[in-house]
């Protein structure tokens, strides 16, 4: 399995992004659209702040833990994040049955 997509949404003061995870559904090493979502997937995410500026990531970070929904998609929430730029990694995942 790997991480298909992450995405961004303003939710009025909160920032909410969305981990998606999917099946190597043909076992070739390469991620396609086709692939299956996966379900159960438990995903470490962590979201850093650059509020200033300077290109560094450094100044604000909340970490998360998840399970991923039937269609392969966990969200996590930034309550009342502060204005910045923000940078989004999955830190670790793992799942039952797949690598
Ligand atoms: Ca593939
Ligand atoms: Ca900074």
């Amino acid at each position: 399995m790997y991480v298909w997509e992450i995405s961004w949404k303003e939710a009025g003061p909160h920032l909410k992004t969305t981990v998606t995870i999917k099946t190597d559904s043909d076992g070739d090493g390469v991620a396609e659209s086709s692939d299956d979502p996966v379900e159960d997937a438990t995903v470490d995410f962590t979201l850093s702040l650059d509020s200033d500026g300077d290109g560094s990531y450094d100044d604000d970070n909340q970490s998360y833990t998840g399970t991923t929904n039937s269609k392969g998609q966990v969200e996590f929430m930034w309550k009342h994040a502060p204005s910045g730029d923000y940078k989004g990694e999955v830190t670790d995942l793992t799942h039952s049955s797949y690598d």
